[in-house]
């Protein structure tokens, strides 16, 4: 056979519109596109279905261990390891249609990267999902940003992510400003996630003080305004070192409007919405006892008329990406949301709900289905935008000749009302449970293997691949410097 496997019968969608055809598959690579394709060893049949690329989930906490567990200002440093493993990450994906990721490798303050990015390296080839690295930097010395940046570039990680919140990440703007120089030497995204830190810190010392501690107070210690003003102060420092920025999880559309004012400038800044806060609202966290927690995540769902501003932004073409922001902790047992126990303030509930399996499914529903959103524009959000932002293209995010062979065959009519079991993770419940949703994946290829056929996931753990990153476009620095001055030459 000419093909070690083809897809037949089904209407292949990209990122710029559909085509009904066959996909010829050699060595994990689409080799042919063509009307009709005969000879493979293996087939699938696609008849009825849509054929997507595989989805790439550009923001997954996964295996993360983080000091403080991603809990609010304040809290105690008990250290929590991201309850989901590379293994089990890599089902779920699966059972979602998501065939690559790019996770976050820690740093935590105190010690360099590269020894926590080797540690990290092992659990990650323990996968089965291909995936990429951010690097967390959130104690930027100069050992660290001199010695250490240029070595993992080296190594193919293209990416830095700093964090202006959370007690044991965030940096000053003087830090954040050293960060963007370096990415700007060295040739790296920066993402950033933007809430200010003193004005949550003020906001929880006050509501804890008075006696506002359920976990629905999460969201009153950081309004939309919190995230609008260092989302703006991320902009003007990225213009000011003239560095290209991804701003994560855009839950508003203040935020998001600071994007487009900075976008119609001309800067090299982009952003990212995630499911959450086009489904969930701040009133989830208004449960009996702990049950908020399930639903706490930062920035924190906002309101369902905040929802429909976010897909307004993302239908002007502001927020280009829609990842998960997956990370994962169970309610039951000491390790997940109750880690700081079940009577904690909100302060102390590690933030972070899971999604990587949802988050296809989600935005498909929500938005084709729903007709808020065209097929390609899907495409685009879950697959093709993140895969070329992160320098994955055109090897990953596009059915194309020499592109890997990931896939995922959807059924865009199968009714499925979401419950935790379908989401194959880890974690003991899903944000997202009793959601009716319309499309479901029924298929999906990674590589040219078929890792999961009606729900059913196979697959031989330690075989994800690493996906090295090379310098690209995105990342180049516009040349366009305040009064000349080159505070960060490139070299
Ligand atoms: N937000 C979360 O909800 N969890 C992990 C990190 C983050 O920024
Ligand atoms: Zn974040
Ligand atoms: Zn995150
Ligand atoms: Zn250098």
């Amino acid at each position: 056979a000419d093909y070690d496997l083809v897809v037949r019968g089904g209407l292949v969608a990209s990122g710029v519109g559909t085509m009904r055809c066959d996909i010829g598959i050699r060595g994990g690579r689409i080799v042919a596109l063509a009307e009709s394709i005969t000879d493979g060893a293996a087939t699938l049949d696609a008849g009825g279905l849509l054929v997507l690329p595989g989805g790439v989930d550009s923001h997954c906490h996964i295996e993360e261990p983080a000091r403080g567990g991603y809990v609010g200002t304040g809290g105690d440093l008990a250290v929590t390891v991201n309850e989901e493993s590379f293994r089990t990450a890599s089902t779920s994906a699966f059972a979602g249609g998501t065939t690559s990721v790019v996770c976050f490798v820690p740093q935590w303050k105190g010690e360099g990267i590269l020894p926590r990015l080797a540690d990290y390296e092992q659990r990650a080839a323990k996968g089965m999902l291909d995936y990429s690295f951010h690097q967390i930097i959130s104690d930027p010395t100069d050992e660290v940003l001199e010695r250490e940046v240029p070595q993992i570039v080296a190594r193919g990680i293209r990416s830095l992510k700093v964090f202006l919140t959370y007690e044991p990440l965030h940096l000053s703007d003087e830090q954040f400003l050293k960060v963007l120089a370096t990415a700007r030497r060295h040739g790296c995204l920066v993402t950033v996630h933007c809430e200010n830190y003193a004005a949550i810190k003020w906001r929880t010392e006050m509501l804890i003080k008075a006696g506002m501690t359920a976990p629905k107070y999460h969201a009153w210690s950081r309004p939309v305004v919190v995230e609008r003003e260092a989302t703006h102060r991320a902009i003007a420092l990225a213009e000011l070192v003239d560095q290209p920025i991804q701003v994560f999880h855009v839950s508003c559309a203040e935020a998001a409007e600071e994007i487009a004012r900075a976008q119609h400038r001309g800067l090299k800044v982009w952003g990212e919405t995630c499911p959450q806060y086009l489904t969930l609202t701040a009133a989830d966290m208004d449960r009996p006892g702990f049950e908020g927690a399930a639903y706490m995540c930062s920035p924190s769902p906002r309101t369902e008329a905040e929802q429909g501003r976010v897909w307004e932004m993302i239908r002007r073409g502001t927020l280009d990406v829609v990842s998960s922001d997956h990370c994962g902790f169970s309610m039951a047992g000491e390790a997940g949301k109750a880690a700081n126990g079940r009577d904690a303030p909100f302060r102390d509930i590690p933030n972070g709900i899971p999604g990587l399996a949802a988050r296809l499914p989600i935005l498909f529903s929500e938005g084709v289905s729903k007709g808020r959103i065209s097929l390609e524009h899907f495409v685009r959000l879950t697959a093709t935008n993140p895969a070329r932002l992160m320098g994955l293209a055109p090897r990953k995010g596009a059915i194309a000749i020499g592109a890997d062979a990931d896939l995922a065959l959807w059924d865009p009519k199968k009714r499925v009302t979401i419950a935790n079991p379908l989401m194959q993770h880890a974690i003991d419940y899903t944000p997202y449970e009793g959601l009716e949703v319309t499309g479901w994946p029924v298929a999906t290829v990674r590589r040219g293997e078929v890792v999961m056929r009606d729900g059913v996931v196979q697959g031989e753990p330690g075989t994800g691949q690493f996906l090295p990153r090379g310098p690209y476009d995105f990342i180049a620095p516009r040349g366009v410097l305040a009064d000349g001055f080159d505070a960060a030459p490139r070299g």
